[in-house]
Formats: C-alpha cells, sequence, structure tokens
C-alpha cells in the first residue's frame, strides 16, 4: 500500500477555479477515471477524474474552494507500491465554453494490482441490526461498481447496498436472515486495478486540443433567417447528437445551447451564435453529425452582419506516451474543445448524461440538486429509484388517480383488514403460488370462450355402475372420469384444431400428434394436475387404473415434475362436488379445457314424454387464439355424442 496525493491538471491555464462539488468522501473506495471534483469558470464545467484507483484517505478541497494548476485535491492510499506518489488527474469537461484549451498530462507508469477488499455496509441512516434479506451475489460472481450486493430491510424500509467497486466475489461474510449495521463485513472482492503512478517524463494526451485562430462563422445571413451550422468539432466526424435543447418557436439568446453531441470522450453543448427565434430544426437526437452539417434555421432580428462562429479547437495528434507501456489516463476530453455556455436545458457532465441514457432517463425530467442547478448521480438514482417505487406501487404519473401497473391494469391496492376485525395471515403454499400465477397468466394472455352443453350419461352411467363393483374388487375405483378421459382423448383425435399449442414467435401453431390428458385433482397442497398419457390408446379400463394411481399420487403429495408436463387438454371434474356448470381457465399453453358439474335426472322430451335422464353438464373453454367456434361446438357435439352413446368410443 502506498499513498498518492492527487491534483488538479492542466486546466487550460485557468486559475482560481471554483470547485462545485467534491464527489467522493474520505473512506471511499474509487476507481480510475471516476470523477472526484468538479470545477466550474463561468465558461466551462469539468469533472477531474482520479488517474488512479484507491482509497480516499483525505481531501484537501471542499466545495465553494478555488483552485489552480497544480493544487492538491485529495490523497489516496492505492495497493502496489510502496513508495509514496503524486499525479495529476486529468480533466473531462462537461460542458466547456467557447474557448480553446491545450491539455498537457503527465502518463502515468502501469502496474496491474490484484488485490481483496473487504466491503462493509455503509452508512445506512443510523439504523441498527438490520435484516439482510437477499444477497444477490454469490462467490466467484463478477460485480460492476454499483450492482446491488445484498438487500437490507427493516420494518419501514428496505435498500440495496452496492458494490462500492467492480471485482469479483471471493468470500460472503453474511448469510440471509443475518442482522447487519454500518461497518458489518459483507464480503471480500478480488479487485484488478491498473495503479498509476506518476512518470517523471510529460507526454500531451493522445488527443488533444490546441487553440486555433478565430474562423469566420458559418452561418448564412438571408433575408434575417440565418442557417446554422455545426462548427468545427475538432475533426471528428459521425458525432453523435444526444440532445436537441431547443424547439422550433423558442426565443433564444446568444450562447444557449442548441444541441449537445457526445464522443465516446467528451460531451459537448453547440451554442448559439447569436440571438433569435428558431424557425425550423433540421436534425434530431440520435443523428451523427459533422462539422457543416445544418442545425437549425434562426431568425434573428437587427442588423444583418456575417456572424462569427464560436472560437474553436483543433484536435491534433500526440506524440506516443513516454513509454509505450504506459498507458495514459484516457483520453481527456479537451476534444471537445468547442465550448459553450452551459446548456439551457440540463447540466450534467458526460458521466451523469451516459448514466441517464443506459437507463433510459430523460434528464430534463430530473430534479437537480447539485451545486448551480446541476444534475448529479445521486439525483439520477433518486429519480429512478422514485420511478421504480412508483411504478411498484403502482401509481404513475398519466394516471395519478388510478392506480395502475405494467400493462395497465389496475392493482389490487393493499388492504388492513385487520381494522374490520381479526385476521391470520397465512402463507401461500409453492403450489397455490404456481398456480395464482399460472391463471393470471393464462386469464390475461387468452381470449377464453366457453360453451356449455349436456350430455345425456343415463346408459354411460348403468354401465359404470354395473362394473362398478367388480372393477372395485380388483382394485379400481369407476368414477365418470376414466370415461370422460377416453371420449375427450378420441374428440382431440378427430378434432386436431384442439390438440395444438401456439408457438411462443406468434407465427406457428404446435400441431401434437400424441393425446396426454391433464386431470385437474384437489390435493392438500392444492390444484395440480398429473397427466395421463396416450389416453386415446389405452382402453378404459387402464386408464381407470392409471387415474387412481395419478390421483392417489397427487393427494398423497408424490407428484413429479414429470407426472405432471405434457398435457394436450386438461378435464377438471367437480362432478363429485355439485353445481350446474362454471367456466374454468385454460391451462395454457394447452388451449382446451373441459369443465365437468354434476349429473343430474331431468326429465327429458324424447318425442312423445318426458322421460327422466342423468345429464351431465359440460363447460368447455378454449383459446380463441387457436380454436373458433364453430370448431369448439363440432368438438363439443362430437364429445356429447360418444358420452350419450358408448358403442361409438369402440368404433
Ligand atoms: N356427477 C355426479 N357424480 C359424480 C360426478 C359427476 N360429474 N363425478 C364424480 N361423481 C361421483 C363419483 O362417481 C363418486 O361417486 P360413487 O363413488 O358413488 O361412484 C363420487 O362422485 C366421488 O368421486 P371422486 O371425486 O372420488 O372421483 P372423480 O373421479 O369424480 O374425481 C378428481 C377425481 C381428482 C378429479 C376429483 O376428486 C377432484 O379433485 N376434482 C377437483 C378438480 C378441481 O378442483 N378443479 C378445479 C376447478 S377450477 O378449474
Amino acid at each position: 500500500m502506498s499513498t498518492e496525493i492527487i491534483r488538479v491538471p492542466d486546466i487550460g491555464g485557468s486559475t482560481d477555479v471554483d470547485v462545485i462539488e467534491v464527489s467522493v468522501q474520505v473512506g471511499d473506495m474509487i476507481e480510475v477515471d471516476q470523477s472526484i471534483i468538479v470545477l466550474e469558470t463561468d465558461k466551462a464545467s469539468m469533472d477531474v477524474p482520479s488517474p488512479v484507483a484507491g482509497k480516499v484517505v483525505s481531501i484537501t478541497v471542499k466545495e465553494g474552494d478555488t483552485v489552480s494548476e497544480g493544487d492538491e485535491v485529495l490523497v489516496l492510499e492505492v495497493a502496489g507500491s510502496e513508495t509514496s506518489a503524486e499525479s495529476l488527474a486529468p480533466v473531462a469537461p462537461v460542458e466547456v465554453a467557447p474557448e480553446v484549451s491545450k491539455a498537457v498530462e503527465q502518463a502515468p507508469a502501469a502496474t496491474a494490482v490484484s488485490s481483496e477488499q473487504a466491503v462493509s455496509v455503509p452508512d445506512i441512516g443510523g439504523a441498527t441490526d438490520v435484516e439482510v434479506i437477499e444477497i444477490c451475489v454469490a462467490v466467484g460472481d463478477e460485480v460492476e461498481e454499483g450492482a446491488s450486493l445484498i438487500v437490507l430491510e427493516t420494518d419501514k424500509a428496505s435498500m440495496d447496498i452496492p458494490a462500492p467497486m467492480s471485482g469479483k466475489v471471493v468470500g460472503l461474510s453474511i448469510n440471509v436472515g443475518d442482522t447487519v449495521s454500518e461497518g458489518s463485513a459483507i464480503l471480500t472482492l478480488a479487485v484488478e486495478s491498473v495503479v498509476e503512478v506518476a512518470a517523471p517524463a510529460v507526454v500531451e494526451a493522445p488527443v488533444v486540443a490546441e487553440v486555433v485562430e478565430e474562423v469566420s462563422a458559418p452561418v448564412v445571413i438571408a433575408g434575417g433567417v440565418e442557417s446554422v451550422f455545426v462548427p468545427d468539432i475538432g475533426g471528428t466526424e459521425g458525432v453523435d447528437v444526444i440532445e436537441v435543447s431547443v424547439a422550433a418557436g423558442d426565443a433564444i439568446s446568444e450562447g444557449d445551447s442548441l444541441i449537445v453531441l457526445e464522443t465516446d470522450k467528451a460531451s459537448m453543448d453547440i451554442p448559439a451564435p447569436k440571438s433569435g427565434t428558431v424557425k425550423s430544426i433540421s436534425i434530431k437526437e440520435g443523428d451523427k453529425v459533422s462539422e457543416g452539417d445544418l442545425i437549425l434555421e434562426l431568425e434573428v432580428e437587427g442588423q444583418v452582419v456575417v456572424a462569427e462562429a464560436p472560437k474553436v479547437a483543433k484536435p491534433v495528434s500526440a506524440p506516443a506516451p513516454a513509454k509505450a507501456a504506459s498507458p495514459a489516463p484516457k483520453a481527456v476530453a479537451t476534444e471537445s474543445a468547442v465550448l459553450s455556455a452551459p446548456s439551457k436545458k440540463v447540466h450534467a457532465g458526460p458521466a451523469v448524461r451516459l448514466l441517464a441514457r443506459e437507463l433510459g432517463v430523460e434528464l430534463s425530467l430530473v430534479r437537480a440538486n447539485g451545486p448551480r442547478g446541476r444534475v448529479t448521480k445521486e439525483d439520477l438514482h433518486a429519480y429512478v429509484k422514485e420511478a421504480v417505487k412508483k411504478a411498484e406501487s403502482g401509481v404513475s404519473k398519466a394516471a395519478s388517480s388510478a392506480a395502475v401497473e405494467g400493462a395497465g391494469i389496475p392493482r389490487v391496492p393493499e388492504i388492513d383488514f385487520s381494522q374490520w376485525g381479526e385476521v391470520d395471515v397465512v402463507k401461500m403454499s409453492k403450489i397455490q403460488k404456481i398456480t395464482s400465477y399460472n391463471m393470471t397468466r393464462s386469464w390475461l394472455n387468452v381470449p377464453h370462450v366457453t360453451q356449455f352443453d349436456k350430455a345425456d350419461i343415463t346408459d354411460l352411467e348403468a354401465f359404470r355402475k354395473g362394473l362398478k363393483a367388480e372393477m372395485e374388487k380388483e382394485g379400481v375405483k369407476l368414477t365418470p372420469l376414466p370415461f370422460l378421459i377416453k371420449a375427450v382423448a378420441q374428440a382431440l383425435v378427430a378434432n386436431p384444431s384442439f390438440n395444438v399449442s401456439l408457438h411462443a414467435d406468434g407465427e406457428n401453431i404446435i400441431q401434437k400428434k400424441y393425446v396426454h390428458i391433464g386431470i385437474a385433482v384437489d390435493s392438500p397442497v392444492g390444484l395440480v394436475v398429473p397427466v395421463l398419457r396416450d389416453a386415446d390408446k389405452k382402453s378404459i379400463k387402464q386408464i381407470a387404473t392409471e387415474a387412481n394411481a395419478l390421483i392417489k399420487k397427487a393427494l398423497g403429495k408424490q407428484l413429479k415434475p414429470a407426472d405432471m408436463q405434457g398435457g394436450c387438454f386438461t378435464i377438471s371434474s367437480l362432478g363429485a362436488m355439485g353445481g350446474t356448470g362454471f367456466t374454468p381457465i385454460v391451462n395454457t399453453p394447452e388451449v382446451g379445457i373441459l369443465g365437468v358439474s354434476k349429473a343430474d335426472v331431468e326429465p327429458r322430451w324424447n318425442g312423445k314424454d318426458f322421460e327422466p335422464r342423468t345429464m351431465l353438464p359440460l363447460c368447455l373453454s378454449y383459446d380463441h387464439r387457436a380454436v373458433n367456434g364453430a370448431d369448439a361446438g363440432r368438438f363439443m357435439t362430437f364429445l356429447n355424442a360418444l358420452l350419450s352413446d358408448l358403442r361409438r368410443m369402440t368404433l
């Protein structure tokens, strides 16, 4: 371990520059290039990133101080060399003014260092003995800085504890259910870092900008309407437009940001060369632009003169670093020496803009709490946290009065039922939770139709009852269910449109050549659906024997996952319980389900008289994306015919 003093680097000759933000705290583990302070002149603001990784031992500057090149910023404890060293931090302009700068940096010598860092619970607002409810990483995981390591929960809030640095988890010090306080060990990270120790040689950064003479403005005067073009942006071509800061009709002042461009090294505002009203805009966010591309038409008032373009910077290639093996710090953003007044819309640095884009956050919506109205990373995190919280609690901006979630589906509010009387909170079984999820998924995805019919099972029941005792001697319980399974299997063979599943691509259907029937069973742990295979190829006795065995397994909680997979169609029989009909939910990805209610003796007109017949209510629900009503009508009629006249099953 050694300590290293980080100093203010070359900031283009500016002196007594305001420190508007100190981005780190004593004790922080910081990475190479992480912003340590933000400086601001009247023309530009700039991140000062750390040239090395390490732990902040002390901070010499504070917000409101003024600094110049060479002033001490902070002291870092870095892994590796035993000696202490000094580094000039590179500087990354954030919003730069129409000035020119030349960045000269000290090239650091690089030493690859792998160290183990103990990560402990940070300041959690004074809370103590907080429960660990989730561990988000495992030994061997590679984690990124900011990735959630663990989740803590008090009775009032839960909070993610993020990784203070990137690295590989080499040891975990806690378990779910443990209680922790600030300073409690969480885990150990193996951190790979390149420790850069200042080398004596002074080299220019790979890409720097130097002062060039003022150039004629690329502004064309035409009857008070001027075309504003992208000025010299240091020779860089095809630069991303990440923000269009004005709209047609806007009255703008000279210096207002028109657009924000971003390369992989810097972001730069393109300022208005003069005041006026925006007539039309020729580019949009996401476009790529080069010098000379038309930005917008500006209606200017007063004298028509040839406008001047902002002063620009011209990039020059840096000579090779003093030592080939010494990687210079990331090219500092002096490439962006096309300078401007800060953006009228949003004040934020490149790191914040990048994070906002990664998170898909519109920066102008984020409340800026940084110095001088700057949006900081913390503001962004707070915004995203709030947005997620709102989404989770079902409250969206769009519908502030009506709670909605996801695809606009109203969420059932959480209610404290104990306010009306005594209640118990009973944990749902895993099966109940799975059923709940599956039913919701099916209900939300499948356009259901249910058709009803009644089958005359007078003869079937006479046959079944005649066989019942005989079968019982063989240990087989003969209820109407095996007949239903056999009949449904035959109906599926005869009506293959029911024996399908929709392909996930939305372009195809899967036509099944096998006939496996699911049986909904009300088991002690909830609703389960074991599957009886190849029902079309088996006798009623075989089916009864296998169904009995599956039901026994279900009731004894002995079903294996394989017993419940591969179904083509489900039968849900509430016959023993009663009822005259119901609308079963399709057991997706199957496309049909038969609900069976209690058979009852009813008077039926035979053309001459009413005669007592045993009628079985059938309720066929189907996925209307796969099955049409006419197909369902045919299926039901076929099924009804089989159940009403058993002889047909033998055909
Ligand atoms: N009408 C009249 N009586 C019926 C009948 C019907 N539709 N279906 C069954 N019965 C009779 C049986 O014949 C038996 O009487 P006997 O012993 O006198 O013959 C009695 O009711 C009990 O049958 P059972 O329930 O033991 O057997 P089963 O084969 O009919 O059903 C099973 C087995 C597992 C399907 C059933 O017990 C079950 O769990 N059903 C629940 C299904 C469910 O919860 N579905 C979800 C609904 S929402 O989709």
